[in-house]
């Protein structure tokens, strides 16, 4: 681990879950070897700790080089925790939730998506891909670009209230434990959406029941394997123990199967094999969204435009095409956005993949984040602005991921934007958006067959998450699952609107009435992604009407 410059600590400290204070990472370069200095204060740091701070360095460096001071570390983190949860409080007075509608419609400006839609970047001004849809892809501007916006917004219609966000309430210590208690939160919060399905029983007493007895159980998937005829076992665990679940393959829903990930919860309803010791499976239910789900709506004509996965820092980064939004934004024909919703990846990060400092323009990653708010001031000030992390971004990895720590949200602070985890429970005047990077995306789209989840697709493997009510499903693969005493993973809530990111592709569709959309990128290939043939869909703005859920998609590349 070569720890010459300040990125990477800052990398390295990430990658073992902390944010840190711009003068903790000067002190840990001075040191005179980094990575022991790097080694000394992760050891050092308090278990709830979620940025280091210069304290903690100093504290750590003391006791490393000879033991002569008590740390002052389980204060300096403590406080470093609180604030960081008052960062988040909410701007709104609830009370002000707008019930005032203010009628001035303007005629609609493009086609909407409002059924389901995917494209490839390249086709300008195209239908979509999807023949069953009328979706389609504005190009910006339409000749009113230069006209500046009538932003004439009375700022006590709008509301924003975040719900669902680990940001200061990270209370993981990474032990066995709490892996136990976050698979047990997630079997009760998603049992419990199934419990009304199916008269279940506990795998133990399943297990002394007398064969060929009707059966029921809700479990997690602990494992799927076929039998030597092509039939499906299918695992399931509850607080009791396991039991193992035949699926024949002839069955109409053996295609189900081929939908379950490792981990997530499902019920299923069958017979007991004579002997007793395997259910034979009639039917398999999901948590999933309720098909009479009506979506809340704004009480008034307003839009929010849904982004993500900027890279800034990455050379890249299509600044020509965010210029392109930014300053369509201040048009007559965007008066009504007043919402600017970024799912993660603001800038390119460092360390992120091997071979990432040869594509990266801006290397300091303090600098990045400086670079990414001045593209953010190019947006316009009365516009609220909602930011989370994502993979890319100087957070911890691990899901959930807490919002930005001081420093970064003191160089973010154009806009006053609200900065809150990932994932987050976004409630935009009435609207709830379930904000999410999306990096699970890539495991669904990885273990599913082509039809149900692709990269050509994403919002279909959007609503898989959605069937199953879970951000990240599977737990030990690429997406990193912290431990916590809850799982925030867990969709309690049905959302209106499922906005996610991360696999550099657009694509949207309805699920059940929820809207999902995937939103793209703002930069073009890099030479990785062309070695792993992911063509990017670049300059694309998504711009939803909150009334209605209608969707339009904007190209500015
Ligand atoms: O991810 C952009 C897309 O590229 C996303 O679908 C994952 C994929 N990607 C990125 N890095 C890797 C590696 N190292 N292996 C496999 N797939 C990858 P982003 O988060 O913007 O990098
Ligand atoms: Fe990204
Ligand atoms: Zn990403």
């Amino acid at each position: 681990m070569p720890l010459e410059t300040p990125v990477r600590i800052v990398t390295e400290l990430a990658r073992r879950g902390y944010n840190a204070e711009q003068e903790a990472v000067t002190l840990l370069s001075g040191a005179d070897v980094p990575e022991h200095a790097v080694d000394a204060v992760v050891d050092h740091a308090d278990d709830d700790a979620l940025r280091i701070t210069a304290a903690d360095v100093r504290a750590a460096l003391a006791e490393s080089e000879g033991g002569r001071e008590r740390s002052a570390n389980g204060t300096a983190a403590g406080s470093a925790a609180e604030a960081a949860s008052s960062g988040t409080a909410p701007r709104t007075d609830p009370d002000e939730h707008p019930s005032v509608s203010t009628g001035d419609r303007p005629e609609a400006t493009a086609e909407t998506g409002d059924e389901t839609g995917s494209r490839s970047g390249s086709e300008a001004g195209a239908e979509t891909t999807d023949s069953t849809t009328a979706g389609a892809v504005e190009e910006a501007g339409h000749g009113s670009a230069t006209e500046a916006a009538d932003r004439t917004v009375d700022p006590s219609l709008r509301s924003l209230e975040v719900a669902g966000d680990v940001t200061g309430r990270s209370t993981g210590t990474g032990e066995y434990g709490d892996f136990v208690k976050v698979f047990r939160d997630r079997y009760e919060k998603l049992s419990k959406q199934l419990r009304g399905r199916v008269n279940h029983r506990p795998a133990e007493a399943i297990g002394s029941m007398s064969g060929g007895s009707d059966a029921a159980i809700v479990g997690l998937v602990d494992d799927i394997r076929s039998t030597k005829n092509g039939h499906w076992i299918v695992e399931l665990e509850d607080t009791t123990g396991t039991f193992p679940c035949l699926v024949m393959k002839d069955r109409e829903f053996a295609g189900l199967v081929d939908e379950l990930l490792l981990d997530e919860c499902v019920a299923i309803e069958g017979t007991l094999s004579d002997d007793g010791e395997i259910v034979f499976v009639d039917s398999m239910y999901f948590p999933d969204i309720p098909r009479t789900h009506t979506p809340n709506t704004a009480d008034r004509h307003v839009q929010a435009a849904l982004v993500s996965d900027l890279h800034v820092g990455s050379r890249e980064f299509e600044a020509d095409a965010w210029d392109r939004f930014a300053s369509w934004l201040h048009t007559e024909e965007a008066a009504r956005v007043e919402y600017l919703l970024i799912a993660g990846d603001m800038v390119e990060g460092v360390g992120v993949y091997p071979g990432q400092d040869e594509e990266l323009d801006i290397v300091d990653i303090y600098d990045q984040y400086e670079a990414f708010a001045e593209r953010l001031k190019d947006v316009p000030g009365d516009m609220e602005v909602v930011m989370i992390p994502g993979n890319h971004d100087a957070v911890r990895l691990a899901e959930p991921q807490p919002g930005f720590d001081e420093t970064l949200r003191d160089i973010m602070s154009a806009h006053d934007a609200r900065i809150t985890g990932n994932p987050s429970l976004v409630t935009v005047e009435g609207v709830n958006v379930l904000m999410y990077h999306g990096v699970s995306l890539d495991e669904v789209i990885a273990e599913l067959p082509e039809g149900k989840a692709s990269y050509e697709e994403p919002h279909k493997a959007m609503y898989q998450l959605l069937k199953k009510r879970h951000v990240a499903p599977q737990f030990g693969g690429k997406t990193r699952l912290a431990p916590e005493k809850k799982d925030y993973l867990v969709m309690e809530e049905v959302p209106d609107v499922f906005h996610t990111g991360h696999v550099h592709k657009i694509g949207w569709g309805k699920y059940h009435n929820v809207l999902a959309v995937n939103s793209g990128c703002w930069q073009a290939q890099t030479d990785f992604q062309k070695s792993v043939n992911i063509d990017p869909d670049v300059g694309h703005a998504p711009i939803v009407d909150l009334d209605t859920l209608d969707m339009t998609v904007r190209k500015f590349a």
